[in-house]
């Protein structure tokens, strides 16, 4: 007898570093955000999760998930939304066509892989669970749109929806209780905007202390500063960054982007007990590229920083040379950098 048939799909799902911040749930069940937020996805070639996804009548047990070559627990209730939704979509199709093999029936193995630290704060369950959705959704022939896979992906991670798409992406918050209006949409391609960089600083490769999941949670119920972020903060830097990008008016983003991460930071220093993700490193970093601007004349740099210590920085092309450079040196003669941070190459955009 022929052996039985393994189905299979492999995809890569990137990094997305958010420049106005996802902090807060209406909803933690279906993972329905309190604010709209918009992010900027980095190239693959630097950040990124490998994720393949098989399915075959011969397999036997129960799913299961491979994560950086070890055993990874896939039943709980994020990644099992995630997959329930994946296969009773498959399953429609299935039902509407008789000869269509029933994949939805079949244990599936996925195995995943990062290029870059787990839980460091940088965003590895966005890419985690983007690649998972889309693996298995390729794998299933589901040809769902990337802002359909967005509602599934959010369940697993809300900020895995804006990692669907590359360039400028805005997840919007919607106001739906069934959450079907909380999807990410892309704002502008990468190609609108050609010369922008990302430099990720790695302060930390440690996992974090507070993780975004329990940390936003505590703002929302102790902080009064976070009222006010969400009312007027958050709206405000939507549409001034929207703007921004469209213009491609670099220090109008920049200013956008360090507003909202220094608000972020402010909301969750306003949380009690108070969560601090940043740390002397991360400060120094602020203070460099203040410096670097200061230098210049003019905004050429922006920082931004999201639930751990390490500092992402834009800036254009034509400004490496002052950026890089500034980091580089910083990296290569002071103490504490030296020891502690450890640059990625910087990225493009993809
Ligand atoms: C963001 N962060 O917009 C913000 C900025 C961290 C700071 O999205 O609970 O891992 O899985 O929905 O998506 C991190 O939060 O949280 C995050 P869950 P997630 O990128």
């Amino acid at each position: 007898m022929a052996a039985e048939k393994i189905y299979r799909a492999s995809t890569t799902a990137p990094v997305n570093i958010a420049v106005v911040k996802y902090w807060g749930k209406r909803d933690a069940k279906l993972n329905l955000a309190t604010n709209s937020s918009l992010s900027v996805t980095l190239s693959q070639d630097d950040l990124r999760t490998l994720t393949t996804a098989t399915c075959s009548s011969s397999y036997t047990g129960d799913d299961s998930l491979t994560l950086n070559g070890a055993p990874s627990d896939i039943t709980g209730a994020r990644t099992q939304a995630c997959l329930r939704e994946l296969r009773s979509l498959r399953q429609a199709l299935e039902d509407a066509d008789a000869a269509l093999p029933k994949l939805s029936a079949m244990p599936l193995r996925l195995v995943s892989e990062n290029n870059f630290p787990t839980a460091a704060g940088l965003a590895s369950s966005a890419a985690g669970f983007a690649a998972l959705v889309r693996a298995v959704a390729d794998l299933y022939e589901l040809r769902s749109l990337p802002t359909d896979l967005s509602l599934i992906a959010r369940q697993g991670s809300g900020s895995a929806c804006r990692s669907l798409f590359g360039g400028y992406v805005a997840w919007r918050h919607g106001t739906q209780a069934d959450g079907l209006d909380s999807r990410a949409e892309q704002v502008a391609p990468a190609s609108h905007w050609p010369q922008m960089r990302a430099l990720v600083l790695v302060v930390s490769a440690a996992k974090k202390g507070v993780s975004s999941t329990s940390g936003m949670q505590q703002t929302v119920g102790t902080s009064d500063l976070f009222g006010e972020r969400v009312a007027r903060v958050v709206p405000k830097h939507m549409d001034a960054m929207e703007a921004a990008v469209a213009a491609r008016d670099f220090a109008s983003f920049a200013e956008v982007s360090m507003k909202d991460s220094n608000s972020f930071h402010a909301c969750c220093a306003d949380t009690y007990p108070p969560i601090y993700y940043m740390n002397d490193v991360s400060r120094a970093a602020v203070r460099a590229v203040e410096a670097i601007n200061e230098a210049a004349g003019k905004t050429i740099a922006a920082y931004t920083f999201d639930a751990g210590p390490n500092a992402v920085i834009y800036y254009l092309e034509e400004n490496s040379g002052p950026v890089v450079g500034t980091f580089y040196g910083l990296l290569r003669g002071t103490e504490g950098w030296k020891d502690e941070a450890k640059s990625y190459s910087s990225s493009s955009i993809q």
